[in-house]
């Protein structure tokens, strides 16, 4: 990074206003002070960028590719300043122009390309590769329109389209000249060319896929990695020539539409796998898209296509961009004119996955016909390789019907992309060691007594320099105090500030900072919501996707205990408490959206009741993304991660307030069990059932729901105040949710919890009223936190897979 300093950026900016902008700063707007401003950092980057480029070509360095249907990126401006080490001059500059900084960071839309936790991991993976001078670049899809906006119109979630890119974006670069083109449709024949059989394809439908690139600028390195995202247009003119030549306007139009629609949208759904065709073709456009490039690059470098696997590692972020495997032999057989044999080797010596969910309903299977329809050269492939599989199968386990039809890629008219994935690559990893032992004894159990040595964990981890260092400034500036910055580099050092913790006055800052966030918090509350609470209470929080498993439901069926408590004893004697929700749901998930409406109905009602009012408060924040969390998670004393066991693959916002010196009431899921093991069990609550139990019960079927409402008076009462008109007079309001605890039987255990939840809760109270022995419990979580860096994972991916 070159040398800025105050005064040769004020010239620079002001320059750069003038030529993009055609105007004065003073008489610019904040939204063109804010894209100039962007504009300029990444013209800084450019040189950086280029050299990285050319350092990975010199030292023929193997480069990752990390392919994702999702990056959720959140906005660039401020980790970008930090990264490059100008935050302060920048922003000092600006002051002397009159410009705040802070002001044109909130400006940034969102770059809300995911759905949660899978793309927002592939976000801190980016970060951390660049930061820890690994060549790893991103693969994925530029969506012309992110995540959904979730607006609350009388309690309900209502989803409005996420125009990101109405506001200029100045970190991406098109590159039209690195286009590539893909074929979708038509039919292959197998034809005889020189005595070989060769695969044509006729009468495709080519779409082109345009690149565009965004830098990934690593911490304090010069390292300059890129995130590469595929946009679909027309091939040769904006529309259907022919129909425009003919005067049939609409249907030349509506070709170019369908071409571009492809990647319009983000899927909103990351509970269920639903098998549209437009998710097909955008898999296949993504993926297809990257290889070529990957692949016309490396040959570019004089690489030997037979070496491919030496030079080049491609990771698939869940079973989303599975087709790489069937493309990248397609392209080695049909273009490079490798036999099966080589072709399956280098393919499967490349390619590596990552499975992030055991949830049934959102495991990917593609109907054959339709695979065969859209991407006939694809599916011969894929054919060929469940038959190779299957004969091994045979002869591995001879006359084994049942499990061969089990492990099968192709069974049932059906395409099992979890299968491809397994089959097709060398490494399959879980995400939390809890994930992994589930895939290897239960779900995956088949494939790992076949291929154990493909099997191997990953645990799951944040990018520390945006969930600390941004976030939390005064935090930071503690830590930096205290330790030093040599956490920032190597954040398993965090842990040095374990001995500080003897001493009143880090306890009594720690305590400040709190404070001091909560207030900035509850200002935005106010201002958004108009909702006044007090920052001395406990900030309760519960931020993720609104899902069954995640049971929203049991911590607002608990607000709603609370509440009939106080009521009955207006003197109980317990800490304030504000209830945080924030979440999405799925548009078609009806649960879900029933859950945030009864949230906000419970909110309505308890903060309306000034019985309770000095007591407990219930926000539901609108419209949960990367900022919104970036806001919430450094003001929380206490993290709610409370999903049923074995359901929650790792979770990572448990790991981001753990580092923000929250305490994490949770039960013994994902990576909760490692947050616990590295504080230590005196420093988290932990409550509920336990997976074995689960799967005991699993077993045993033995879990009625009915029984325990009708045994208990407060399970009994809660629940029946969902449907006796004390939150609603319409009576069917809440019936979803209720029928799902009674009727179908409570499948993610609420009820059978609940207790165990409350008693917890009665625990965090006491623990908060020890003021000093909690924020002792809030450094140790911080100084234990480090083990949670991305950077840490990342390491271990390079280490153990990529290598
Ligand atoms: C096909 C629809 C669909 C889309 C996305 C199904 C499933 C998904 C993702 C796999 C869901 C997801 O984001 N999983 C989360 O991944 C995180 C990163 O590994 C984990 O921390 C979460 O526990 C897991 O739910």
């Amino acid at each position: 990074m070159k040398n800025i300093n105050k005064e040769s950026f004020k010239k620079e900016y002001s320059k750069r206003f003038l030529e993009l902008t055609g105007k004065r700063i003073e008489d610019g707007t904040n939204e063109q002070k804010y894209y100039v401003l962007g504009s300029l950092i990444r013209g800084y980057v450019m040189n950086d960028w280029l050299n990285t480029q050319s350092r990975y070509k010199k030292n023929n360095k193997k480069e990752i590719y990390y392919f994702s249907m999702e990056f959720l990126i959140g906005r660039l401006l401020s980790d970008n300043l930090i990264n490059l080490g100008i935050r302060e001059v920048c922003q000092e500059a600006l002051a002397d122009l009159n410009i705040k900084l802070t002001e044109l960071e909130e400006l940034e839309n969102d770059q809300g390309l995911g759905n949660g936790g899978l793309g927002r991991l592939a976000a801190c993976f980016l970060d951390s590769m660049s930061s820890l001078s690994i060549a790893g670049h991103g693969c994925g899809i530029r969506y012309k329109y992110g995540f959904f906006n979730q607006k609350i119109i009388e309690g309900k979630q209502v989803e409005v389209p996420d125009n990101w890119l109405k506001q200029d974006n100045p970190w991406e670069v098109k590159k039209k000249d690195e286009s590539e083109i893909i074929k979708f449709g038509g039919e292959v024949r197998l034809e005889n060319v020189n005595n070989k059989l060769v695969a044509k394809h006729y009468n495709y439908e080519a779409v082109l896929a345009v690149p565009y690139d965004t830098p990934v600028v690593g911490y304090d390195n010069g390292v300059v990695n890129t995130l590469r995202l595929w946009s679909a247009e027309t091939v040769n003119d904006e529309f259907n020539f022919e129909a425009f030549s003919k005067g049939d306007f609409s249907r030349a139009y509506e070709y170019k539409n369908s071409v571009e629609s492809i990647t319009s949208i983000l899927y909103p759904d990351d509970s269920n796998y639903e098998g549209k065709i437009l998710r097909l073709k955008q898999e296949y456009f993504f993926v297809s898209a990257g290889l070529q490039s990957i692949i016309k690059k490396y040959k570019n470098k004089n690489g030997e296509i037979r070496k491919l696997n030496e030079k080049i590692a491609i990771h698939i972020n869940d079973t989303h961009p599975v087709l790489v495997i069937p493309e990248l032999i397609r392209i080695l057989i049909d273009e490079e004119g490798l036999s099966w044999e080589e072709a399956w080797d280098i393919t499967n010596k490349t390619v590596a996955y990552t499975n992030h969910t055991i949830l049934s309903e959102a495991l990917e299977k593609w109907p054959v016909d339709m695979i065969k329809k859209l991407l006939p050269r694809i599916f011969l492939i894929i054919e060929e390789i469940n038959e190779r599989f299957c004969r091994e199968l045979w002869s591995r386990y001879p006359g084994d019907w049942d499990k061969i039809a089990q492990m099968a890629i192709i069974a049932d008219g059906y395409v099992k992309m979890a299968h491809l994935a397994i089959v097709g690559s060398h490494s399959v990893n879980g995400v939390a060691k809890l994930h992994t032992e589930i895939l290897k004894k239960r779900e995956m159990v088949d494939f790992y007594n076949y291929y154990p040595e493909k099997f191997n964990n990953k645990t799951n981890g944040i990018n520390h320099r945006r969930w600390l260092l941004k976030i939390n400034p005064n935090l930071r500036d503690l830590l930096i105090e205290n330790i030093g910055e040599g956490f920032i580099k190597d954040p398993l050092r965090l842990i040095e500030f374990k001995d500080k913790l003897e001493d009143k006055l880090v306890l009594e800052e720690l305590c400040i900072i709190k404070l001091d966030n909560k207030i900035n918090l509850a200002d935005y509350i106010y201002n958004t919501k108009n909702i006044k609470v007090d920052p001395r209470s406990i900030f309760d929080t519960q931020i993720k996707r609104i899902h069954g498993y995640k049971r929203q439901v049991l911590n607002c069926l608990r607000i709603m205990d609370l509440y009939n408590r106080i009521l009955e004893n207006p003197c109980m004697n317990i800490n304030n408490r504000t209830f945080i929700f924030a979440g999405k749901a799925a548009p078609g998930y009806l649960l879900a959206k029933n859950v945030i409406e009864l949230i906000n109905v419970v909110a309505d009602k308890i903060n309306n009741d000034k019985r309770v009012n000095d007591k407990i408060k219930v926000v539901f924040m609108e419209n949960y993304n990367v900022s919104l969390a970036e806001k919430i998670i450094p003001a929380t004393d206490l993290s709610e991660q409370i999903s049923m066991a074995t359901k929650e693959a790792s979770g990572t916002s448990n790991m981001k307030f753990m580092m923000n010196g929250a305490l994490t009431i949770a039960t013994l899921d994902g990576a909760n069990i490692e947050i616990k093991e590295n504080v230590g069990e005196d420093n988290i609550i932990i409550f509920g059932t336990k997976s074995e139990e689960v799967l005991e019960i699993y077993n045993n079927h033995g879990y009625y729901s009915y029984d325990l409402y009708n045994n208990d008076y407060r399970i009994k009462r809660v629940v029946d105040s969902l449907v006796d008109g004390t939150y609603s007079n319409d009576r069917e309001r809440f019936r979803i949710i209720y029928d799902n605890l009674l009727r179908y039987n409570d499948e993610f255990f609420v009820l059978k919890d609940f207790n165990s939840y409350l008693k917890a809760q009665d625990k965090v109270d006491k623990l908060y009223s020890d003021r000093c022995n909690w924020q002792k419990k809030c450094g140790l979580n911080i100084a234990s936190s480090g083990v949670f860096s991305s950077d840490r994972t990342i390491q271990e991916y390079f280490n153990e897979i990529w290598s």
